[in-house]
C-alpha cells in the first residue's frame, strides 16, 4: 500500500467517495445506535474506494472492494446511475446541519450539541451570546474563537517545522529524553488535525521524564509558542500525563494548530508507538484480533489472561499479565499479525 495512495483524490471514483463520505458525516451527528457502525464501515470503505484504479462499473465490482457490502455497493451504484443519494437528503435536515457546527468546536460530542439546539441556539453566536441559559467551558470558549483554525488540517511541513521548534526546547530540559511525532505525521499523511507528541525516557541512569510536562508547558508558554490551553494534565509531574492545546510558529500571521502532548513510562513506549500511530480504525482492528487471541491491547502494553465479566465485556475482573509493550515488532509479532510500516497502517 503506497501512503499516497490511500490519500489520492484524483481517482476515477472520487465522486462516489465524496458522495459516501458526505453521508457517513451526517450519520457521524446523529445519535442513534446504527449511526456508530454506519460511520465505522463508510470509514473503511471509503479509503479502498478511492484506491480502487478503475471506475467501478457494476454492482459486482462493487461487492469485491473490501469493505463494501450489500448496502454499500446498492449506494455506488445510485450514485453511479443517479449522480446523487437520495438518502443524503433524507438525513440532512436543518437541526442536524446546526448540531453539526456545533459539534466542531472542541470537546463538543453529540449530547452537547443536542443540548445547545434544545436550549434554543440555532448558531455559534447564539451559543456566545448564552441563548437559553447555555454556558461555556474555558475549553469550549477556545473552541469557538479559533474554530476556523481548529477545523482545518494543517500542510505536514508545518507540522515539521512546529516539532523541529519543540523538541530541542525538550531537549534543552533534558537531553536525554526520546520525542517522537505521531499520529498521522507518523503515517505519512499530506496534512494532520494536529501534531501528537509523546515523550519517554530510558530510566537505566535512575532519572525519568516525570515532570517534563511542567518544565515543557512553562517553555513552550514563555515562547508564544503554545497559546492556549485546553486540557491539563491532572498531574504534570506523573510520567503518564496528556496535555490538550494550541500552538503556532512564531511568525506573523500564522494559524492556531491543535497540539497533544502524551508522557509514556518507557517500558510501554512500544505499544504506546503503536497505539498513537493510529490510524484509529487500524487500533481497532489490532484490539479486535488482540481480543479474539485472549489477549488484550492498549496503550501500555498486549496483556494475556486478562478476564472480563462476561455481562459487560469492557468490564476487566483483572489486569492480566504484560506480554510485550516495549517494541512495536514484538506485538505485531505475538499477534500473528505481519509487521506493518506506519504508512501501511489505514484500515
Ligand atoms: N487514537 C485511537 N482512538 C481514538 C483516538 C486516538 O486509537 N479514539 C489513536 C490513533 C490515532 C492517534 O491516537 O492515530 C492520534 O489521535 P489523533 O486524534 O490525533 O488522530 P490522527 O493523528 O490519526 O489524525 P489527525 O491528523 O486528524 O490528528
Ligand atoms: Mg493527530
Ligand atoms: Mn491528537
Amino acid at each position: 500500500v503506497d501512503s499516497k495512495d490511500n490519500q489520492r483524490t484524483d481517482g476515477p471514483n472520487e465522486f462516489i467517495a465524496k458522495k459516501l463520505k458526505e453521508l457517513s458525516d451526517l450519520h457521524a451527528a446523529k445519535l442513534g445506535q446504527d449511526d456508530h457502525w454506519r460511520v465505522y464501515s463508510y470509514r473503511k470503505a471509503i479509503p479502498n474506494i478511492r484506491r480502487y484504479p478503475k471506475r467501478i462499473k457494476s454492482y459486482e465490482e462493487a461487492m469485491k472492494i473490501t469493505g463494501v457490502g450489500e448496502k454499500t455497493a446498492l449506494k455506488i451504484m445510485e450514485i453511479i446511475n443517479t449522480g446523487d443519494l437520495r438518502r443524503i437528503g433524507y438525513e440532512n435536515t436543518a437541526d442536524l446541519q446546526i448540531r453539526q457546527i456545533f459539534q466542531g468546536v472542541y470537546g463538543v460530542g453529540q449530547k452537547t450539541a443536542y443540548k445547545w439546539y434544545a436550549a434554543g441556539c440555532r448558531s455559534l453566536k447564539d451559543v456566545k451570546a448564552g441563548v437559553g441559559g447555555v454556558t461555556l467551558t474555558p475549553a469550549q470558549a477556545i473552541g469557538i474563537e479559533f474554530y476556523d483554525d481548529i477545523n482545518d488540517r494543517m500542510p505536514r511541513e508545518e507540522a515539521q517545522a512546529l516539532f523541529d521548534i519543540i523538541k530541542p526546547i525538550a531537549l534543552e530540559i533534558d537531553p536525554k529524553l526520546e520525542v517522537h511525532i505521531m499520529g498521522s505525521f507518523r503515517r505519512g499523511k499530506k496534512d494532520c488535525g494536529d501534531i501528537d507528541i509523546m515523550i519517554t525516557r530510558c530510566p537505566s541512569d535512575g532519572r525519568t521524564h516525570a515532570g517534563i510536562l511542567h518544565h515543557l508547558l512553562k517553555a513552550l508558554h514563555e515562547r508564544k509558542i503554545i497559546t492556549e490551553d485546553l486540557a491539563l494534565p491532572e498531574d504534570p509531574f506523573d510520567s503518564e500525563a496528556i496535555y490538550r492545546g494550541l500552538c503556532h510558529l512564531p511568525t506573523p500571521g500564522s494559524r492556531r494548530r491543535r497540539i497533544d502532548f502524551l508522557t509514556i513510562p518507557w517500558k510501554s513506549r512500544g505499544a504506546a508507538l503503536l497505539y498513537y500511530t493510529g490510524d484509529d480504525i487500524f487500533n481497532r482492528a489490532m484490539r479486535y484480533k488482540a481480543n479474539h487471541m485472549g489477549y488484550s491491547l492498549n496503550q501500555k502494553g498486549l496483556f494475556a489472561g486478562v478476564v472480563r465479566d462476561p455481562r459487560n465485556r469492557m468490564i476487566k475482573l483483572n489486569t492480566g499479565n504484560i506480554v510485550a509493550s516495549e517494541t512495536e515488532e514484538e506485538i505485531f509479532h505475538l499477534l500473528g499479525v505481519p509487521f506493518q510500516k506506519p504508512h501501511e497502517r489505514v484500515r
